[in-house]
């Protein structure tokens, strides 16, 4: 398959200033007529330059029909349609290009271009789709204004809605209508969107800072109205974070959100058009969890800010994807802090950070160790669309997050002023941003571009020494990168700019005020200090007793540190450190050291003991007042079970599962009258309260139950789960009774739970969000030797309620169980492997950007067991001989090299 290479990237030969599109929607064959203002590009390479030079437009799955040259029809022969797109010969320097052509969006199930969900007309362009919707330039960097004229049925299609302003609407004969819009900013072609159909919206009228008036809008289907009012809210507190955060407005008289139920992914921020997965929009108490509701306000807030960081200033080539993504994405996790803790509640704050820094380091750190490895700049790529990772969006956004913590806040916005001052209305690149940053707060970031084009997960070994005499403490910090993968080996030239926060602590517990060598007095308990070389030694003065170290604190910097601390380090870290996430971090590591231990003896079939001090550190953080309750609920969560496994030198999950289930038995049984006095103690009887405090109470409560659910007795969380369940105001509370009770029959060998389980999905069976969260809650479930679960999965595939053409429904409930079962999934009898194999073929055929996502996730295969890796490798094979989108291959191609 072709590999298109950041370093061959060239200009464009020709530049669109301006394109009105006429759309006549029909679900089989819509017609696309556009008008172009086309002009040779003064700026591209004389490779293109030459006159008379052809003209090439993209073009995917369309029917070309006609093409004019100033209104003049191109005879045969000056233009040619085939399979990538048109290819007009001889073009002039400037002139006015009509194209028609048509596209069949009811067969189109790849969900990209033009496509009809439950009977609406909707569109996705990022990256390449717009391309499946008419011929163009499809490349970030042609950038034009759009004026946009939709045409349809009346009855079928009441509500006609593109980017921009609406300009005029009015009635068409034989009961059609129309509607016509402009986006008066040049735009992207992937920023392009149109819906047409049955839909109703919630409105307000707000106004900006500068007091213009703007028209807010949510649309979805008619019976979804009642869920709309969460998203609404989300996006009037983005509009106000971002003017006081950033001092950036919104720049459209109207700005919508459009809720979708058959979609790829989250959302898509096209320009005053933003067109969402239904998961990210519709919330009620009663359907929406906890969990569901921050993550509606931070995909708000990231498509809003989106506006900013991505339309007025977006990327020059695909490969800059991480410009807009890592920045957007560090904008929404600062605006997600805010909201749960305002802007200086520290401890608030950190909850938000433990939770971000947990998926970077389950997801990213394995990405970055498989064959999928890519800097956060990719050098390569045969599909983009498979470059939608981790990388890109949550180490980017731990890469734009350094800037701030080598600046400060105001130093970070003096270099995002700058950034907007310089850039506003282009197509940008990484390296732009960076000079803004560098330019803004006076310093030379060019060793900092290595976090742009080195793959892998940087590693930072520490050493400690304290001389007593002379009262001097010394931190040596080496990196490298460990044994990385031959993917990202490739990229690693040299050492990294690191910024690595640390503070030091005194045996009362207390920070110590901190004096490195050479500086005038002490200030502060904790510094950035700042790692350039292969090692460096800092040395700190006046420290009167031997400390311990607080490394890496609010993980500055997206690394793994390695320090050998004792067990009892650690639960003194777990019990004083000041910064929240290290205390979080502490027990956390001590939990990884414990699990690892207990999973190689479950390997050697050695009997499985863990320490009471062990259980005794983690029952002071539970029991302990003074910390939130969503902190200690964060704190009770063990290392997940694919991340423990991502650690042993063969991933054994199996061991890892023994490992975990034994500790959980454990602190369940060890501490049973702190759970049920936990449960008791915030339970948060009364009317329902969405707020940040009342969620904590609602997660460590839950925690408690799920706890009790593996008590060796679990008779008191059957009865509390089953009280639980038939009471609930909420679907948090509800979901966590139904999983404690599928927990607890796994552990029991009984079936407590299929009463609720069937009154789950009688009650909401109109739901299609809930009855995801149905089939996903019986694809993650224990399971057993006599009960395994791909034999319920199975089962569910041909429950009438499943399909694998809504992208919701097949992540229910096969990636859940792919991807979130991992000891059911990887059974020694290889039985998930060939499910694993069935579907990413079937899914192929129908949407390749989901079977590709599915696809991964057997690509850290190498890491495993042989026996595991040998069936592993089979089932690969397998998908590599019958799949056929470039999308799938990239992935099985990749894993097999
Ligand atoms: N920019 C889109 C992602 C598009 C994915 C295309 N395969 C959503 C987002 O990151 O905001
Ligand atoms: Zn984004």
């Amino acid at each position: 398959p072709a590999v298109i290479r950041r370093a061959d990237y060239a200009a464009p030969a020709f530049l669109i200033d301006s394109v009105a599109l006429e759309f006549d929607l029909v679900p089989e064959r819509t017609i696309v007529k556009s008008t172009m203002r086309v002009r040779r590009n003064p700026d591209a390479g004389a490779a293109h330059g030459a006159p008379g030079a052809r003209l090439e437009l993209m073009g995917e799955a369309l029917e070309f029909i006609g093409a004019a040259i100033d209104g003049k029809a191109l005879p045969e022969g000056a233009v040619r349609a085939h399979e990538h797109g048109l290819t007009i010969e001889h073009a002039p320097d400037a002139f006015t290009l009509t194209i028609e052509s048509a596209c069949d969006a009811g067969a189109n199930t790849t969900l990209s271009g033009l496509y009809v969900s439950s009977g609406n007309f909707f569109t996705q362009c990022e990256a390449e789709g717009f391309r499946r919707i008419t011929y163009f330039l499809d490349r970030p960097d042609v950038m034009a204004t759009y004026t946009v004229t939709l045409r349809a049925d009346k009855a079928a299609y009441p509500v006609l809605l593109s980017n921009g302003n609406l300009i005029e609407e009015g009635e068409l004969p034989d009961g059609r209508h129309f509607a016509k819009w402009e986006d008066p900013f040049k735009k992207p072609s992937y920023l392009f969107a149109l819906v047409a159909g049955k839909l109703v919206s919630i409105d307000e009228r707000i106004r900006s800072g500068s007091g213009k008036e703007k028209l807010l809008q949510v649309w979805v289907e008619p019976h979804d109205l009642d869920k709309t009012r969460h998203a609404m809210d989300s996006l009037i507190h983005s509009i106000r974070w971002d003017e006081e955060r950033f001092g950036l407005e919104l720049d459209l008289d109207r700005f919508m959100i459009v809720a979708v139920s058959d979609f790829n992914m989250g959302a898509m921020e096209n320009k005053g058009l933003n067109i969402f997965n239904t998961k990210y929009v519709l919330a009620n108490q009663e359907t929406a969890t906890d969990t569901d509701f921050g993550n509606i306000e931070a995909v708000v807030g990231h498509e809003y800010f989106h506006n900013w960081t991505g339309n007025r200033v977006t990327c020059r080539d695909w490969f800059q994807l991480s410009l807009k993504e890592g920045l957007t994405v560090f904008r929404d996790q600062e605006f997600s802090a805010d909201m749960q803790g305002g802007a200086t509640d520290e401890a608030a704050r950190a909850v938000k950070r433990i939770e971000d820094v947990r998926v970077l380091r389950q997801m990213q750190f394995a990405e970055d160790a498989g064959p999928m490895a890519h800097p956060v700049r990719p050098e390569s790529f045969v599909e983009i669309n498979n470059f939608y990772t981790m990388t890109v969006y949550e180490k980017g956004a731990e890469v734009v997050r350094m800037y701030q913590t080598l600046f400060g806040r105001e130093g970070f916005r003096r270099g995002m002023d700058l950034y907007f001052k310089r850039h506003d209305g282009q197509a940008v690149t990484c390296d732009d941003f960076r000079h803004a940053m560098a330019d803004a707060n006076g310093r030379d970031l060019a060793q900092f571009e290595r976090w742009y084009s080195q793959a892998g997960t940087p590693r930072i070994s520490v050493r400690t020494a304290y001389d007593a005499v002379a009262q001097r403490y010394s931190v040596t910090l080496a990196q490298g990168y460990g044994d990385a993968s031959n993917a990202a080996r490739e990229t690693q030239k040299g050492p990294l700019l690191i910024p690595f926060a640390i503070g030091l602590i005194g045996r009362d517990g207390k920070d110590i005020a901190l004096r490195l060598e050479g500086e005038a007095e002490a200030k502060g308990t904790t510094r950035v200090i700042e790692l350039t070389e292969q090692e460096q030694t800092f040395t700190f003065v006046d420290v009167k007793e031997a400390p311990l170290p607080s490394l890496l604190r609010n993980f500055s910097a997206p690394v793994i540190v390695e320090y050998d601390y004792t067990n009892d380090e650690l639960a003194f870290l777990l019990a004083h450190d000041s910064d929240p996430f290290n205390r979080w971090e502490a027990g956390q590591r001590l939990a990884t050291r414990e699990l690892l231990a207990l999973a190689a003896r479950a390997q050697a079939g050695e009997p499985l003991a863990l320490d009471d001090s062990t259980v005794a550190a983690f029952s002071r953080v539970l029991t302990d007042e003074t910390l939130s309750p969503a902190f200690r609920d964060l704190a009770m969560m063990l290392p997940s079970e694919s991340y423990l496994a991502e650690q042993m030198a063969e991933a054994d999950p199996a061991a890892v599962h023994a490992a975990r289930q034994f500790a959980r038995k454990r602190l369940a049984n060890a501490l049973k009258r702190d759970w049920l006095s936990i449960y008791e103690s915030h339970a948060t009887p009364g009317a329902y309260e969405p707020s940040p405090e009342a969620a904590g109470h609602r997660a460590l409560k839950n925690l408690a139950l799920a706890y009790l659910a593996e008590a060796d007795d679990p008779a008191d969380a059957i009865r509390l789960a089953n009280a639980q369940y038939d009471n609930a105001n909420n679907m948090t509370d509800r979901a966590a009774a139904l999983a404690a009770l599928l927990a607890a029959s796994a552990s029991a060998g009984t079936d407590a739970a299929e009463r609720a389980l069937e009154d789950f999905y009688r009650r909401f069976e109109q739901e299609p969000l809930v009855i995801d969260k149905w089939f996903a809650l019986q694809a993650t479930q224990r399971g057993s030797a006599q009960r395994p679960v791909i034999d319920i999965v199975r089962k569910l595939m041909a429950h009438p309620a499943f399909t694998l053409r809504n992208p919701n429904r097949a992540r229910s409930l096969i990636f859940s169980f792919c991807a979130a079962n991992p000891s059911q999934f990887h059974s020694a009898d290889g039985s998930g492997y060939a499910f694993w194999a069935e579907q990413v073929v079937a899914l192929d055929a129908l949407n390749p950007q989901v079977a590709a996502r599915l696809a991964r996730s057997l690509e850290l295969w190498r890491r495993y067991t042989p026996a595991l890796r040998e069936k592993m490798r089979e089932a690969l094979e397998r998908v590599a001989g019958q799949v056929k989108s470039r999308d799938v291959r990239e992935i099985v191609e990749k894993a097999l090299a």
